[in-house]
Protein backbone atom coordinates (compact mmCIF):
# COMPACT_ATOMS: atom_id res chain seq x y z
CA UNK A 1 0.00 0.00 0.00
CA UNK A 2 1.29 3.68 -0.69
CA UNK A 3 2.38 5.64 1.86
CA UNK A 4 0.92 8.78 0.02
CA UNK A 5 -2.66 9.26 -0.85
CA UNK A 6 -2.95 9.57 -4.50
CA UNK A 7 -5.75 11.85 -4.58
CA UNK A 8 -6.04 13.52 -8.40
CA UNK A 9 -5.15 16.94 -7.52
CA UNK A 10 -1.95 15.75 -5.53
CA UNK A 11 1.72 15.66 -7.24
CA UNK A 12 1.27 12.09 -6.41
CA UNK A 13 -1.53 11.02 -8.76
CA UNK A 14 -0.86 9.63 -12.19
CA UNK A 15 -3.70 12.25 -13.72
CA UNK A 16 -1.55 14.97 -12.35
CA UNK A 17 0.07 17.75 -14.55
CA UNK A 18 2.03 20.59 -13.21
CA UNK A 19 1.98 23.71 -15.20
CA UNK A 20 5.21 23.54 -17.48
CA UNK A 21 7.18 27.17 -16.71
CA UNK A 22 9.32 26.66 -19.44
CA UNK A 23 11.84 29.56 -18.75
CA UNK A 24 12.48 32.48 -16.25
CA UNK A 25 14.04 35.86 -17.42
CA UNK A 26 15.29 38.98 -15.50
CA UNK A 27 16.12 41.74 -17.16
CA UNK A 28 17.50 45.07 -15.31
CA UNK A 29 17.40 48.75 -16.38
CA UNK A 30 20.38 48.76 -18.51
CA UNK A 31 18.41 46.10 -20.47
CA UNK A 32 20.46 43.55 -20.04
CA UNK A 33 19.67 40.02 -19.42
CA UNK A 34 20.80 39.25 -15.94
CA UNK A 35 19.10 35.66 -15.46
CA UNK A 36 18.43 33.04 -18.02
CA UNK A 37 16.54 29.98 -16.27
CA UNK A 38 15.32 27.02 -18.36
CA UNK A 39 13.54 25.13 -16.03
CA UNK A 40 11.15 22.66 -18.42
CA UNK A 41 12.35 20.88 -21.11
CA UNK A 42 10.57 22.53 -24.05
CA UNK A 43 13.14 24.83 -25.91
CA UNK A 44 12.81 28.11 -26.03
CA UNK A 45 13.88 30.00 -29.55
CA UNK A 46 15.18 33.04 -30.56
CA UNK A 47 11.92 34.45 -32.00
CA UNK A 48 10.42 34.32 -28.24
CA UNK A 49 13.83 35.90 -26.56
CA UNK A 50 13.75 38.64 -28.84
CA UNK A 51 10.05 39.07 -27.92
CA UNK A 52 11.13 39.30 -24.19
CA UNK A 53 13.87 41.71 -25.05
CA UNK A 54 11.56 44.06 -26.96
CA UNK A 55 8.73 43.71 -23.92
CA UNK A 56 11.02 44.37 -21.68
CA UNK A 57 12.07 47.83 -23.21
CA UNK A 58 8.38 48.97 -23.56
CA UNK A 59 7.38 47.80 -20.48
CA UNK A 60 10.12 48.32 -17.54
CA UNK A 61 8.82 50.69 -14.86
CA UNK A 62 9.28 51.72 -11.33
CA UNK A 63 5.89 50.76 -10.03
CA UNK A 64 4.82 47.27 -10.21
CA UNK A 65 2.64 46.17 -13.27
CA UNK A 66 2.07 42.11 -13.98
CA UNK A 67 1.21 41.17 -17.58
CA UNK A 68 0.69 38.48 -20.41
CA UNK A 69 1.49 38.07 -23.87
CA UNK A 70 0.85 35.67 -26.27
CA UNK A 71 4.06 34.09 -28.45
CA UNK A 72 2.97 31.68 -30.35
CA UNK A 73 3.66 28.56 -28.49
CA UNK A 74 4.48 29.91 -25.46
CA UNK A 75 2.84 32.30 -23.10
CA UNK A 76 4.54 34.91 -21.14
CA UNK A 77 3.41 36.46 -17.89
CA UNK A 78 5.91 39.37 -16.56
CA UNK A 79 5.92 42.11 -14.15
CA UNK A 80 8.24 45.00 -13.39
CA UNK A 81 9.41 46.73 -10.49
CA UNK A 82 12.16 48.90 -9.00
CA UNK A 83 13.54 49.13 -12.87
CA UNK A 84 13.68 45.22 -13.54
CA UNK A 85 11.75 43.03 -15.81
CA UNK A 86 10.72 39.30 -14.39
CA UNK A 87 9.20 37.11 -17.09
CA UNK A 88 7.95 33.71 -16.96
CA UNK A 89 7.50 32.03 -20.06
CA UNK A 90 5.05 28.75 -20.18
CA UNK A 91 3.28 26.28 -22.14
CA UNK A 92 0.00 28.21 -24.13
CA UNK A 93 -2.72 25.50 -22.19
CA UNK A 94 -1.33 25.67 -19.00
CA UNK A 95 -3.58 27.40 -16.43
CA UNK A 96 -3.13 30.78 -16.57
CA UNK A 97 -3.94 31.89 -13.16
CA UNK A 98 -1.92 29.87 -11.64
CA UNK A 99 1.09 30.93 -13.78
CA UNK A 100 0.30 34.60 -12.99
CA UNK A 101 0.28 33.26 -9.10
CA UNK A 102 3.53 31.85 -8.99
CA UNK A 103 5.04 34.90 -10.93
CA UNK A 104 3.59 37.25 -8.24
CA UNK A 105 4.81 34.79 -5.15
CA UNK A 106 8.19 34.53 -7.41
CA UNK A 107 8.83 38.18 -7.89
CA UNK A 108 7.79 38.61 -4.19
CA UNK A 109 10.73 36.51 -3.07
CA UNK A 110 13.36 37.20 -5.77
CA UNK A 111 13.08 41.28 -5.97
CA UNK A 112 14.83 41.45 -2.23
CA UNK A 113 17.63 39.40 -3.72
CA UNK A 114 18.28 41.27 -6.80
CA UNK A 115 18.21 44.67 -3.98
CA UNK A 116 21.26 42.78 -2.37
CA UNK A 117 22.43 42.17 -5.59
CA UNK A 118 23.10 38.25 -4.81
CA UNK A 119 22.27 36.39 -8.28
CA UNK A 120 23.31 32.85 -6.52
CA UNK A 121 20.12 33.00 -4.29
CA UNK A 122 18.05 34.96 -6.70
CA UNK A 123 18.62 31.50 -8.97
CA UNK A 124 18.02 29.21 -6.24
CA UNK A 125 14.60 30.80 -5.41
CA UNK A 126 13.14 30.70 -8.74
CA UNK A 127 14.26 27.33 -9.74
CA UNK A 128 13.15 26.34 -6.03
CA UNK A 129 9.53 27.87 -6.31
CA UNK A 130 9.05 27.12 -9.87
CA UNK A 131 9.64 23.38 -9.35
CA UNK A 132 7.87 23.68 -5.32
CA UNK A 133 4.75 21.96 -7.46
CA UNK A 134 6.68 18.79 -9.13
CA UNK A 135 7.83 15.53 -7.24
CA UNK A 136 10.91 16.46 -5.96
CA UNK A 137 14.19 13.92 -5.71
CA UNK A 138 17.45 14.67 -4.17
CA UNK A 139 20.41 13.16 -4.44
CA UNK A 140 23.02 14.04 -1.60
CA UNK A 141 26.69 12.14 -0.83
CA UNK A 142 29.76 12.97 -0.66
CA UNK A 143 32.10 14.27 -3.77
CA UNK A 144 32.87 11.23 -6.21
CA UNK A 145 30.55 8.70 -4.96
CA UNK A 146 28.62 8.53 -8.47
CA UNK A 147 25.32 11.18 -7.66
CA UNK A 148 25.66 12.31 -11.19
CA UNK A 149 26.22 8.81 -12.71
CA UNK A 150 22.89 8.18 -11.12
CA UNK A 151 21.01 11.12 -12.69
CA UNK A 152 22.50 10.29 -15.88
CA UNK A 153 21.21 6.38 -15.59
CA UNK A 154 17.74 7.76 -14.21
CA UNK A 155 17.81 10.28 -17.57
CA UNK A 156 19.37 7.51 -19.90
CA UNK A 157 21.86 9.87 -20.59
CA UNK A 158 25.77 9.58 -21.72
CA UNK A 159 27.19 8.24 -18.49
CA UNK A 160 30.40 10.87 -17.23
CA UNK A 161 33.37 8.40 -17.51
CA UNK A 162 35.86 11.36 -16.35
CA UNK A 163 35.15 13.14 -13.16
CA UNK A 164 33.57 16.65 -13.46
CA UNK A 165 33.01 18.00 -9.98
CA UNK A 166 29.22 19.52 -10.07
CA UNK A 167 29.01 22.98 -9.77
CA UNK A 168 26.48 24.48 -8.19
CA UNK A 169 23.06 22.29 -7.65
CA UNK A 170 21.79 20.74 -11.52
CA UNK A 171 18.48 20.29 -11.44
CA UNK A 172 16.44 18.09 -14.68
CA UNK A 173 13.24 17.27 -15.70
CA UNK A 174 12.33 13.70 -15.54
CA UNK A 175 10.70 13.04 -18.79
CA UNK A 176 6.98 10.75 -18.75
CA UNK A 177 7.37 7.03 -18.84
CA UNK A 178 10.90 6.47 -16.73
CA UNK A 179 9.45 6.77 -12.94
CA UNK A 180 5.57 5.02 -14.48
CA UNK A 181 3.92 7.80 -16.44
CA UNK A 182 3.95 10.45 -13.81
CA UNK A 183 4.60 13.96 -15.31
CA UNK A 184 6.29 16.31 -13.24
CA UNK A 185 9.40 14.93 -11.11
CA UNK A 186 12.50 17.18 -10.77
CA UNK A 187 15.54 15.36 -9.78
CA UNK A 188 18.13 18.02 -7.35
CA UNK A 189 21.74 17.13 -7.93
CA UNK A 190 23.28 18.34 -4.69
CA UNK A 191 26.93 19.52 -4.98
CA UNK A 192 28.92 17.49 -2.50
CA UNK A 193 31.92 19.33 -1.90
CA UNK A 194 31.77 20.41 1.83
CA UNK A 195 32.21 24.24 0.70
CA UNK A 196 28.68 23.82 -0.16
CA UNK A 197 27.53 22.93 3.25
CA UNK A 198 25.86 26.16 3.75
CA UNK A 199 23.20 25.11 0.73
CA UNK A 200 22.35 21.83 1.93
CA UNK A 201 19.39 22.80 3.30
CA UNK A 202 18.33 25.14 0.96
CA UNK A 203 18.59 22.63 -1.71
CA UNK A 204 17.78 19.84 0.42
CA UNK A 205 13.79 21.45 1.60
CA UNK A 206 10.97 20.43 0.32
CA UNK A 207 12.27 16.87 -1.63
CA UNK A 208 10.11 14.17 -1.68
CA UNK A 209 12.67 11.60 -1.87
CA UNK A 210 16.48 12.25 -0.73
CA UNK A 211 18.83 9.28 -2.55
CA UNK A 212 22.03 8.49 0.01
CA UNK A 213 24.52 7.88 -1.97
CA UNK A 214 27.65 6.27 -0.94
CA UNK A 215 30.45 4.49 -2.78
CA UNK A 216 30.12 1.42 -0.64
CA UNK A 217 33.68 2.38 1.30
CA UNK A 218 33.03 2.42 5.00
CA UNK A 219 33.88 6.04 5.39
CA UNK A 220 31.37 7.68 2.55
CA UNK A 221 29.08 5.22 4.37
CA UNK A 222 29.66 6.44 7.80
CA UNK A 223 29.73 10.23 6.46
CA UNK A 224 26.13 9.30 5.31
CA UNK A 225 25.13 8.01 8.67
CA UNK A 226 26.48 11.19 10.25
CA UNK A 227 24.29 12.92 7.82
CA UNK A 228 20.98 11.63 8.14
CA UNK A 229 19.82 13.26 11.14
CA UNK A 230 20.69 16.64 9.24
CA UNK A 231 19.15 15.08 6.14
CA UNK A 232 15.59 14.42 8.33
CA UNK A 233 15.58 18.19 9.93
CA UNK A 234 15.83 19.74 6.13
CA UNK A 235 13.74 17.28 4.51
CA UNK A 236 11.26 15.97 6.89
CA UNK A 237 8.67 15.02 4.74
CA UNK A 238 11.01 12.82 2.99
CA UNK A 239 11.49 9.13 2.28
CA UNK A 240 14.99 7.95 2.46
CA UNK A 241 16.79 5.31 0.10
CA UNK A 242 20.66 4.54 0.25
CA UNK A 243 22.41 4.36 -2.74
CA UNK A 244 25.17 1.44 -2.00
CA UNK A 245 27.05 2.38 -5.48
CA UNK A 246 29.99 0.90 -7.19
CA UNK A 247 29.47 -2.57 -6.02
CA UNK A 248 31.94 -3.33 -8.90
CA UNK A 249 35.02 -2.29 -6.70
CA UNK A 250 36.95 -4.52 -4.89
CA UNK A 251 36.29 -3.24 -0.91
CA UNK A 252 33.13 -2.04 -1.86
CA UNK A 253 31.05 -3.10 1.46
CA UNK A 254 27.91 -5.66 0.33
CA UNK A 255 24.33 -3.69 0.58
CA UNK A 256 23.22 -5.33 3.32
CA UNK A 257 26.18 -4.16 5.10
CA UNK A 258 25.17 -0.68 3.97
CA UNK A 259 22.21 -0.94 4.86
CA UNK A 260 22.61 -1.31 8.50
CA UNK A 261 24.73 0.94 9.03
CA UNK A 262 22.75 3.51 7.47
CA UNK A 263 19.42 2.22 9.35
CA UNK A 264 17.58 3.16 6.34
CA UNK A 265 16.15 1.12 2.96
CA UNK A 266 19.22 0.73 0.88
CA UNK A 267 20.02 -1.04 -2.29
CA UNK A 268 22.93 -1.85 -4.49
CA UNK A 269 23.90 -0.38 -7.42
CA UNK A 270 26.36 -0.09 -10.41
CA UNK A 271 25.35 3.12 -11.48
CA UNK A 272 28.12 3.28 -14.56
CA UNK A 273 27.28 0.14 -15.69
CA UNK A 274 23.96 -1.24 -13.96
CA UNK A 275 22.42 -4.44 -15.39
CA UNK A 276 18.75 -4.19 -17.00
CA UNK A 277 17.76 -5.95 -13.87
CA UNK A 278 19.42 -3.88 -10.98
CA UNK A 279 18.27 -0.23 -13.15
CA UNK A 280 14.84 -1.67 -13.64
CA UNK A 281 14.88 -2.69 -9.58
CA UNK A 282 16.38 0.71 -8.46
CA UNK A 283 13.51 2.41 -10.45
CA UNK A 284 10.79 -0.14 -9.13
CA UNK A 285 11.79 0.47 -5.55
CA UNK A 286 12.03 4.72 -6.34
CA UNK A 287 8.36 4.39 -7.57
CA UNK A 288 7.26 2.58 -4.71
CA UNK A 289 8.58 5.00 -2.21
CA UNK A 290 6.98 7.59 -4.23
CA UNK A 291 3.24 5.69 -4.53
CA UNK A 292 3.93 5.90 -8.48
CA UNK A 293 2.25 2.64 -10.12
CA UNK A 294 6.00 1.29 -12.51
CA UNK A 295 5.79 0.31 -16.04
CA UNK A 296 6.76 -3.27 -16.35
CA UNK A 297 9.57 -4.36 -17.02
CA UNK A 298 9.98 -5.97 -20.79
CA UNK A 299 12.01 -8.81 -21.28
N1 LIG B 1 33.69 1.78 -10.78
C1 LIG B 1 32.63 2.60 -10.72
N2 LIG B 1 32.78 3.91 -10.97
C2 LIG B 1 31.68 4.70 -10.90
C3 LIG B 1 30.39 4.19 -10.58
N3 LIG B 1 29.53 5.22 -10.59
C4 LIG B 1 30.24 6.34 -10.88
N4 LIG B 1 31.55 6.03 -11.08
C5 LIG B 1 32.65 6.95 -11.42
O1 LIG B 1 32.93 7.76 -10.28
C6 LIG B 1 33.35 9.05 -10.68
C7 LIG B 1 32.53 10.10 -9.99
O2 LIG B 1 31.21 10.05 -10.46
P1 LIG B 1 30.22 11.30 -10.40
O3 LIG B 1 28.88 10.77 -10.79
O4 LIG B 1 30.73 12.44 -11.17
O5 LIG B 1 30.28 11.66 -8.84
P2 LIG B 1 29.55 12.80 -7.99
O6 LIG B 1 30.59 13.78 -7.62
O7 LIG B 1 29.01 12.09 -6.79
O8 LIG B 1 28.46 13.39 -8.85
C8 LIG B 1 33.22 9.10 -12.22
O9 LIG B 1 34.50 8.88 -12.79
C9 LIG B 1 32.30 7.93 -12.54
O10 LIG B 1 32.56 7.36 -13.81
C10 LIG B 1 30.26 2.77 -10.34
O11 LIG B 1 29.19 2.25 -10.05
N5 LIG B 1 31.41 2.04 -10.43
MG1 LIG C 1 28.29 15.41 -9.44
Amino acid sequence: MSRFPAAVNSPFSPYFRPNMIQAAFIVNREHELILDERTGCRPVGEEELKIVSILSRIITGESPYVGHADLDELFASYTTEDGFFFCLLSDTYDDRIAVERTLISVWSEVLPCLRKGDMCDARTKITQQITEQFIKISIFGLPAVGKTTLVRLILGKILPIVYRPTIGVEVSLVPEGIFGHHQGLVIWDLPGQSKFRTIWPAYLKGSHLVLIVTDSQLESVLWSRRMLSNVRVWAPRAQLLGIANKQDLGRALLAERVEKILDIPTIGLVALDPDRKQKHSFLTRVCELLGIKPIPCIN
